[in-house]
């Protein structure tokens, strides 16, 4: 479509999805538009977490953009840095670079005589007609709140800050967290480190990944037959999306007591010792906390230089981690494998909609919008991963695809000229919202455990129904749940 009026248009986040929404909106004839990244460089979480071992845990081929299939991915679920040599190459593909200004965060947005005023670390931006937040949802790394952190002599650091000029052959490493970062982390670190202590707080299911490099004949097949690749994704897409997503929001009990199965079965074959594989079985359901895909953790964990240290940590001292039991894990190197404050959202930003209000003052409950898009009171403010977004269910790319095509039909209603201001109404919110918690209790999230879904008010922050549901709601907005001015 040729976009009637010259819209002026902000991207917050040079990530996956933000980088995606500036090659949709240009395809969509917007030209104004200006993507701010507060890093010097583009790919988000893919730039940010560089640990070892850092691969996708979903398959690659179901991992990429629509519009951009790569018959060459070189395993299964690709290495971070492949992943983030693709989005690099999309980027320069579609010449996504002189649409950013790197090194500038946005600190605020105001909305103010029917635009938004954006301010970024540089000063004003000036008016812009419409803003699209892309700003990821693992995004803040956590530090735990261990007394004595400060006082450690060696190096520490989280995960998403890895120091990639340091050495841990023959070292001593500690890493504190057993999820998806830290699973990965132990398989590629064992082999490497003097000793390695893993600090479990909760154990983790885990499914088994078939892992392995795609070998050239396939890649040459997927390059000759575009066909192919397509029903590899198809055919990916139906496993994770449909078939795993449905059985984690109890829509597909069979699935569910199948991969329940899967656990036990993976947990129970490969894990010798008793004592250990006792340690290592959770006391939740699989699924609550964010299933773990591992190759290679249990196989990991029993080397002879690995622990698996279940002893509650007491503090952090000058020369390593001293647990409850009075014992002090000597260490060079700390890892804090303990993940992200994914409530955070838009956070610190000063979001100012109608009347003034602040963001942080109608979201002091809880994140609240209406389909994960839009919020009641803050116009033309679009949002990839707004809360309530399919965090745990679906391929990232494919969500935010799909929430960006919603914000896309909402932006292309303004650019038509006779609207300039387009929010959902308050009830349609609150009806979203009570739907969402109607829903949410008969999701595995609810069963009970604590996980990166559940805020601090006990709201569950991801979408509690099918793929096809939320495909169904994104295709097309519903315009009787808007007002427009
Ligand atoms: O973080 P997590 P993550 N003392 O929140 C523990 C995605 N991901 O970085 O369970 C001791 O899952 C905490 O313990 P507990 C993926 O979606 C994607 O591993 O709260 N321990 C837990 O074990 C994933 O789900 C890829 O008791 C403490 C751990 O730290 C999400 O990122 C690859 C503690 C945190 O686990 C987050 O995974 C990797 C404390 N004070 C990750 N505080 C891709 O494929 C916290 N913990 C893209």
């Amino acid at each position: 479509m040729t976009a009637k009026k010259n819209l002026r248009l902000a991207v917050i986040g040079a990530g996956a999805s933000g980088m995606m929404a500036l090659i949709k909106l240009r395809e969509a004839g917007f030209h104004d538009v200006t993507i701010y990244e507060k890093a010097e460089t583009l790919g988000g979480t893919w730039r940010d977490n560089r640990y070892p071992g850092v691969t996708c845990d979903v398959p690659s081929h179901g991992y990429r953009y629509s519009f951009e299939p790569n018959p060459d991915w070189s395993r299964v679920c690709a290495p971070g840095s492949e992943i983030l040599d693709y989005l690099k190459a999309v980027a320069r593909k579609y010449d996504v670079e002189r649409s950013i200004r790197f090194g500038e965060e946005v600190t605020r947005a105001i909305w103010q005589d029917g635009k938004w005023q954006v301010e970024t670390t540089s000063g004003s931006q000036g008016a812009f007609d419409a803003v699209i937040t892309a700003m990821g949802v693992l995004h803040h790394p956590v530090y735990p709140d261990i007394p004595g952190r400060e006082s450690f002599e060696g190096e520490a650091f989280h995960t998403a800050r890895w120091k990639d000029d340091l050495d841990l052959a023959g070292k001593r490493v500690g890493v504190i967290g057993t999820g998806s970062t830290a699973t990965q982390i132990t398989g590629a670190l064992v082999p490497k480190v003097a000793h390695y202590s893993l600090f479990q707080r909760t154990a983790q299911w885990i499914a088994p990944l078939m892992q392995g490099p795609i070998p050239e004949e396939q890649k040459a097949l997927f390059r000759a037959r575009p066909e192919l690749l397509e029903s590899e994704y198809q055919r990916i897409s139906d496993e994770n999306n449909s078939k795993f997503a449905a059985a984690i929001v109890g829509a597909n009990p069979r699935a569910y007591e199948k991969l329940v199965q899967v656990c036990r079965d993976y947990l129970e074959t490969s894990v010798r010792n008793p004592e250990l594989r006792a340690k290592l079985t959770p006391n939740y359901a699989v699924g609550c906390k964010r299933l773990i895909l591992s190759e290679n953790f249990y196989d990991a964990i029993q080397q002879p230089n690995a622990e698996l240290v279940t002893d509650p940590i007491e503090r952090i001292e000058a020369r390593g981690i001293r647990t409850k039991d009075g014992r002090l894990h000597e260490l060079d190197v700390i890892v804090f494998a303990t993940g992200f404050d994914t409530h955070r959202l838009m956070r610190p930003m000063d979001v100012r909609g109608r009347g003034g209000r602040a963001l942080e003052e109608a979201w002091a409950e809880g994140n609240q919008g209406y389909l994960a898009v839009t919020v009641p009171g803050f116009p033309n403010w679009f949002m990839i991963g707004g809360p309530n977004s399919p965090i745990g269910n679906f391929s990232w790319l494919l969500t935010a695809e799909n929430q960006f095509g919603y914000a896309l039909r909402l932006i292309e209603r303004l650019a038509r000229g006779n609207v300039s201001e387009i929010a959902p109404k308050r009830e349609a919110a609150e009806r979203f919202n009570a739907d969402v918690r109607a829903a949410l209790p008969g999701t595995v999230w609810a069963t009970g455990c604590s996980s990166w879904y559940i805020d601090k008010h006990g709201n569950i922050a991801s979408w509690p129904w099918t793929f096809e549901r939320f495909e169904e709601e994104m295709s097309e907005p519903r315009w009787d749940d808007f007002e427009m001015a």
